[in-house]
Order: C-alpha cells, then sequence, then structure tokens
C-alpha cells in the first residue's frame, strides 16, 4: 500500500486554507493509502513568535484533525518533537543540500523579507522538511500550491542522496487539490490566507464563532464588475469565494459560475457563507468532543511509538550507507 504523510504548524487555529488544502486531502485519501499526520513543532520555531503555547495548539490542533474526520485506525498521529530522529537525518540532508538550492526557496523570501534578524532555522527549514518526508518513505504529500516547492526539493535531496550512497529513500509526489489549492486572505485576496496574519479580518478560522465566519464572508475584498466569474488575475476576491465554494460543495468552478450568473455579490456571498458555516459548525461540535476526552493520549502515545521504530530503522540505514562507525 502507497503511503502519504503530512504535517502542519502549531502556530495558531488552523485556516481555512490549512483545511482545504492540506487537511481535506489526508481526509479524502485516507482510506487509499497508509497516512501519517503529524504535528510540525519543530517547524514552528522557525520564526519568533512568543506568544504561541506549543503544548496547548498541539493539543488542539490534534482535536481538530480528529474533528475534520481523520480517522485515528487509518491514520498514525504523532507530534514531530517526540522524535528525534527527524532532526538526526535532517542534519545529514543538509550535508547533501546546496546553499544556493535554498536560497531560491518562495517561502524563505517571502518570511525573511525586510527582516535583519531571520534564524537559520527559516532558512534550512525545507531541509527538516525533506527529513519529515523521506524518513517515512512517503509516497505522497498532500499540500496547499504554497509548499509544491518544498516537496520538490525533497524529491531532490532524495535523488541525490540515492545517486550517492545507493538506494535509500522513495522519491515523493506532492498531492494538490483540483480546486482551491491556494486560498487567499479575504481582506487582500493577493495574499495567501495564513495562521499568522495579522489582520484577522481575512482569515477564516476552524473555530471562529459563525456568526464571526458570516461577517468576515460577506465583507470579503471583492470588485465592482458583479459578475461572479473566475479570473484570478483582475477578479481574486471573487475567485478566492468561488474556489472556497467549489471546494466545500465538490462544484467545479463552471458549474459555480453557472449557478451564479444571475446572482449579485452579497447573495454569492450569503451562499458561500452558508456551506463554510455548515461544515465548520459539525467539526466545532467534534472538536469539543475530542479537547475535552482522553483519546487524544492514547492516540499520539501509540503514534510516537509506531513512527520512532520506522523513523529509526531508516536512520540507521542512513548511517550504515554512509559508513559511520556502529
Ligand atoms: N492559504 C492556503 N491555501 C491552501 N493551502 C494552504 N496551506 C497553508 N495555507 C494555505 C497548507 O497547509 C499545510 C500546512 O501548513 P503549515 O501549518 O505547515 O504552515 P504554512 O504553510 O506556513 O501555513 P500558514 O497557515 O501560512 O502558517 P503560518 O502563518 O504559521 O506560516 C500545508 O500543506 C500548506 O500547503
Amino acid at each position: 500500500m502507497k503511503r502519504m504523510l503530512t504535517g502542519l504548524q502549531p502556530t495558531g487555529v488552523i485556516t481555512l486554507g490549512n483545511y482545504i488544502g492540506a487537511i481535506k486531502q489526508m481526509v479524502k485519501y485516507q482510506d487509499e493509502y497508509e497516512s501519517f499526520l503529524f504535528v510540525a513543532d519543530l517547524h514552528a520555531i522557525t520564526v519568533p513568535n512568543s506568544n504561541i503555547n506549543l503544548k496547548e495548539n498541539t493539543r488542539s490542533l490534534i482535536a481538530l484533525y480528529l474533528a475534520c474526520g481523520i480517522d485515528p485506525k487509518k491514520n498514525t498521529i504523532f507530534v514531530q518533537s517526540q522524535n528525534e530522529y527527524h532532526a538526526n537525518l535532517s542534519w545529514i540532508l543538509e550535508c547533501n543540500t546546496y546553499f544556493g538550492e535554498l536560497s531560491r526557496m518562495h517561502q524563505f523570501k517571502e518570511k525573511s523579507k525586510g527582516k535583519e534578524n531571520f534564524t537559520a532555522g527559516l532558512f534550512t527549514y525545507p531541509v527538516l522538511m525533506a527529513s519529515d518526508i523521506i524518513i517515512y518513505d512517503a509516497d505522497y504529500v498532500p499540500v496547499g500550491i504554497d509548499q509544491k516547492q518544498h516537496v520538490e526539493i525533497a524529491r531532490d535531496i532524495a535523488i541525490r542522496f540515492n545517486k550517492k550512497y545507493g538506494d535509500t529513500f522513495i522519491i515523493p509526489e506532492p498531492i494538490i487539490s483540483e480546486t482551491g489549492t491556494k486560498i487567499m486572505d479575504l481582506i487582500d485576496p493577493t495574499k495567501k490566507m495564513s495562521k499568522s496574519s495579522e489582520n484577522q479580518n481575512g482569515v477564516i478560522r476552524l473555530l471562529d464563532e459563525p456568526e464571526t465566519i458570516r461577517k468576515k464572508i460577506m465583507r470579503a475584498t471583492t470588485d465592482s464588475e458583479m459578475l461572479v466569474k473566475f479570473d484570478e488575475e483582475n477578479k481574486p476576491g471573487i475567485s478566492n469565494l468561488i474556489n472556497i465554494y467549489s471546494s466545500f460543495t465538490g462544484k467545479t468552478v463552471s458549474e459555480v459560475e453557472e449557478q451564479f450568473k444571475d446572482s449579485n455579490y452579497g447573495t454569492f456571498k450569503k451562499a458561500v457563507a452558508d456551506v463554510v458555516v455548515s461544515e465548520l459548525e459539525k467539526i466545532q461540535i467534534k472538536y469539543n468532543e475530542y479537547i475535552n476526552g482522553t483519546e487524544i493520549d492514547q492516540i499520539l502515545k501509540e503514534g510516537r511509538e509506531k513512527t520512532r521504530m520506522y523513523a529509526k530503522a531508516k536512520y540507521d540505514a542512513v548511517k550504515r550507507k554512509i559508513g559511520f562507525y556502529e
């Protein structure tokens, strides 16, 4: 059975972007592949963020995974920092990665832009991500389009290692959803919707109150044309709402355009708010059950044991290939 893996950072309550780009994909494919889903807490410390409570956010993220439909019987769920082999392998991979390649990563350029002091961890983030993936021989990685470049560098690093030391790693492939691959900020639809965004009005969080979600969608930036038509360049706000609606209803972009061809933006936005609120309300009810229950501790205990065993075996194989003293 092919293996699939993804992880999200516990940097805040996850957004509609994280949900559509990563979690919905994991739920969709969990019957088809052996699945690994983790909390990427080592990645969460690459940028300074003194406001985040890693422990609390980690538990909350796991509760959200489960509430969104991630089945713990079909997925191995774990916390990255509870498995030291990721970071150990990352060092070895760093010694097989070029400075130039890392300098070209969009996320690094965006997150370091205008800052004098950014960490070396922000720069080497993609190597740790490569380690997260290839240490489990994952075949597929569901990600939003914003992370595609990171899966590509993971492939390059794995191919390079295999050539140098002999076949060791499976070469992973990204899984990117057909619609809604990059959900944009509702206020500034030229910018991706992000957990760490400063303007809360542009971001829908999975635990936002239904009324807040409605308000945010109704106030989303659009254009003056009053035509529900997909055109990312000239109508980024409406195109973003079409992507969201499409992803929640399973309708194609042209079906959405046809459905709302005679509607004004108010009617369309209300329809978007209805489908989002209806799905997120169900998730919130389940979230409250999981966050107050005891299931999470047992799930993480099992996930930790299993993934440490897998990761250790791969790490030992890598050390043997390189010729380290045993
Ligand atoms: N706006 C988005 N649209 C589609 N997919 C998205 N993802 C993130 N934002 C969008 C996908 O979510 C997964 C996990 O992301 P992450 O938590 O590891 O970090 P990120 O990509 O940096 O997400 P954020 O929300 O922007 O977090 P912060 O603000 O902390 O940096 C990935 O699969 C990503 O593609």
